[in-house]
């Protein structure tokens, strides 16, 4: 059993997606154990995305990620890591799979309605970025 952390991106729940991105999730056996809506400070965008500060696309980034209210989940399953990186699709939706979130509805490398962490490392530092212990169930 692993643990990820999800978003939904501010185009994602602007364009109604949330609901499409819940249903594949839990289609997909991906459990949610917790779930909010939030909008982030620039100030908490940069610091979620803190790894990529040297990067070009750091400002128009965590501008981005903190114009509109985003979703965030923990989500719960058996390589969960990995199995939601591939419901996701590439970063690039023009290189993502046909049928994943990003190849569906993403509309630029930016605006790409969804997030997913990467590594088992990544997933702990994102899901004490948003949540307590509290707040995690299951
Ligand atoms: P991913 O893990 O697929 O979300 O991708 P990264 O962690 O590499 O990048 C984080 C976010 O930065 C992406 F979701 C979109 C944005 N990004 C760009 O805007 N331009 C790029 O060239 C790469 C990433």
């Amino acid at each position: 059993m692993e643990r990820t952390l999800s978003i939904v991106k501010p185009d994602g729940v602007a364009r109604g997606l949330i609901g499409e991105v819940v249903k594949r999730l839990e289609d997909n056996d991906l459990k949610i154990a917790a779930m909010k809506m939030i909008h982030m400070t620039l100030a908490q965008a940069e610091g979620f995305y803190a790894v990529h500060k040297e990067r070009p696309f750091f400002g128009s980034l965590t501008e981005f990620m903190s114009s509109g209210p985003c979703v965030v989940m923990v989500l719960e399953g058996d390589d969960a890591i990995a199995r939601y990186r591939k419901l996701m699709g590439a970063t690039n939706y023009k290189e993502a799979d046909p049928g994943t979130i990003r190849a569906d509805f993403a509309t630029d490398i930016e605006k790409n309605v969804v997030h997913g962490s990467d590594a088992p490392e990544t997933a702990a530092f994102e899901m004490g970025y948003f949540f307590n212990s509290f707040e995690i169930v299951g």
